[in-house]
């Protein structure tokens, strides 16, 4: 099985590949563009996405559409995070929590694959809190700042340990499952 991972980030591409290894899929990073509308849910944003793709006639390929949600700030940056990444990153973050003793925020990860003629949709959160400076040079995005245990940020665990608690992990397990009922796993 090969699936077209269609991404900017090859941060998610690492994950998909290292979580998929033993599906005996292979997953090919492929660059194509597609509208991410502006609306307030990532399912509507994947469901839109998936739709373009697909009417252009692409088959077999994963799109992911992730944020990250900080209580204290009403959700912000939530479907804005790549955004917010990109202009005032994490440190901008920081400066924003810096008086804030609430530190809870989650991750959710919205995942849309087409395989086989089908189309899937998962959703998964890792709830975790915001730590109070940036730690660790592993992963990508947000992960220095963001602790799933209040202990050790994202970027300083080894990548399979991300990957058992973390949204996209989460969301990995979702779509095995579902998967594994259309009957489209080479596992049981
Ligand atoms: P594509 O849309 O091209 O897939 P992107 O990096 O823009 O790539 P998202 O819109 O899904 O991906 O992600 C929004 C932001 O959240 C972006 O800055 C990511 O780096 C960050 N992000 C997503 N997943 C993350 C994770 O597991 N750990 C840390 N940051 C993450």
């Amino acid at each position: 099985m090969r699936l077209k991972v269609i991404t900017s980030n090859p941060g998610k591409v690492e994950e998909f590949r290292r979580e998929f290894a033993d599906w005996g899929v292979e997953m090919e990073h492929a660059h194509i563009p597609y509208d991410e509308i502006q609306t307030s849910e990532l399912e509507e944003v994947v469901k839109a996405g998936m739709e373009e793709l697909r009417s252009s006639g692409l088959r077999d390929f994963i799109i992911d559409d992730s944020g990250m949600f900080v209580d204290a700030l009403k959700g912000f940056p939530g479907v804005y995070s790549s955004y917010v990444q990109k202009t005032v990153g994490n440190a901008g973050v920081l400066r924003l929590m810096e008086d804030v003793s609430e530190r809870g925020a989650e991750f959710r990860c919205c995942i849309g694959c087409d395989i086989d003629g089908e189309t899937v949709i998962v959703t998964g959160v890792c709830r975790g809190t915001i730590l109070r400076e940036a730690r660790g040079d592993g992963g990508f995005g947000y992960d220095p700042i963001f602790s799933p245990d209040g202990e050790r940020s994202f970027a300083e665990m080894p990548l399979d340990e991300k990957n058992a608690v973390s949204h996209r992990g989460n969301a990995f397990r979702l779509l095995k499952d579902r998967l594994r009922d259309l009957g489209l796993s080479d596992t049981d």
